[in-house]
């Protein structure tokens, strides 16, 4: 199973009316989100894909690093919704629900979702989605989805010593490597079934299905952000996407912004 990815086969099979109809594909480049907002700003319509093989800037929330080798898959979907700018978040629980369907139903592996942009496989990151906007004032021009899953490499050998406990891929998982085209099709389409539900019904189907991944959910969880560090019960995710914690002195916080670790029991 070849590690690069066959541009050709990139739309085999490929049964959406919007989402992946326009494909741009390139060997190596610093983001796909840098070029998906390029694109849009250029008036890209919804459902441009921007892929690439390797990215030599890949980026996560924050700014930070996403380590992106060959054997991965890096993209970035254009979407025009009409929403308020504070509801665009709700679009990374459209993509984390999409990839955890799409692993679990093509691989049988047990996946999870994890607060609020992270989908695990046996505990590890497996992916992480990164979603941007562009707005004026309340009106928001275009959205950018960025996902991406770790496939076929061994982080043991791509990754730095920091993330080797911290993070798996499809190899490591399954031991064998997987079709990229196939498992991006099958995601595409994914995408396409559930934001067409977000979009008709509104957020909760997709909400609802989402927590049925959820692992922390029930558990004691440590939230760092960079303004804060709270330690309670993760109760739920409510309808703004908002974390919901039961601190320790019994008071409910609500949290937006940060990152989840689930504490030693
Ligand atoms: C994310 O950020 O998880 C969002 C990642 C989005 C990546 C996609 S790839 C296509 C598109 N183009 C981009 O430039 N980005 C998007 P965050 O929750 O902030 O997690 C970042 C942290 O995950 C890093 O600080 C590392 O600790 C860890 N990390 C970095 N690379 C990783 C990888 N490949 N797999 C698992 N963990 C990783």
């Amino acid at each position: 199973m070849p590690a690069k990815i066959k541009v050709g086969r990139l739309q085999d099979g490929l049964r959406t009316k919007r989402l992946g109809r326009s494909i741009l594909f390139s060997r190596e480049i610093n983001s796909t989100n840098e070029w998906a907002k390029e694109l849009a700003m250029y008036g890209a319509r919804e459902g441009t894909v921007a892929i690439a093989e390797t990215q030599t800037r890949g980026r996560g929330r924050l700014d930070r690093e996403w380590i992106s080798p060959t054997g991965g898959l890096w993209f970035s979907l254009i979407l025009r919704p009409k929403l308020r700018p504070t509801e665009t978040v709700k679009l990374t629980f459209v993509a984390g629900l999409a990839v955890a369907k799409v692993l679990s139903e093509m691989f049988s592996l047990k996946v999870e979702t994890k607060w609020p942009n992270d989908v695990l496989m046996n505990g590890r990151k497996i992916c992480g989605i990164l979603t941007e906007m562009n707005t004026t004032g309340e009106n928001v021009n275009f959205v950018v989805v960025g996902i991406g899953v770790n496939a076929n490499f061994d982080v043991e050998k791509a990754f730095p010593e920091s993330l080797k406990k911290v993070a798996t891929s499809l190899e490591n998982e399954l031991g064998r490597k997987v079709r990229l085209e196939g498992l991006f099709v099958g995601l595409v389409e994914m995408l396409e079934n559930l934001y067409e539900l977000f979009t008709k019904e509104g957020f909760n189907p997709v909400l609802e299905e989402w927590k049925d991944y959820a692992g922390f959910l029930g558990h004691q969880v440590e939230v760092t952000s960079p303004t804060q560090k709270l330690s309670g019960l993760a109760l739920d995710v409510d309808h703004d996407g908002a974390l919901v914690l039961r601190l320790e002195d019994g008071t409910i916080r609500r949290v937006f912004v940060g990152d989840v670790s689930l504490r030693a029991q």
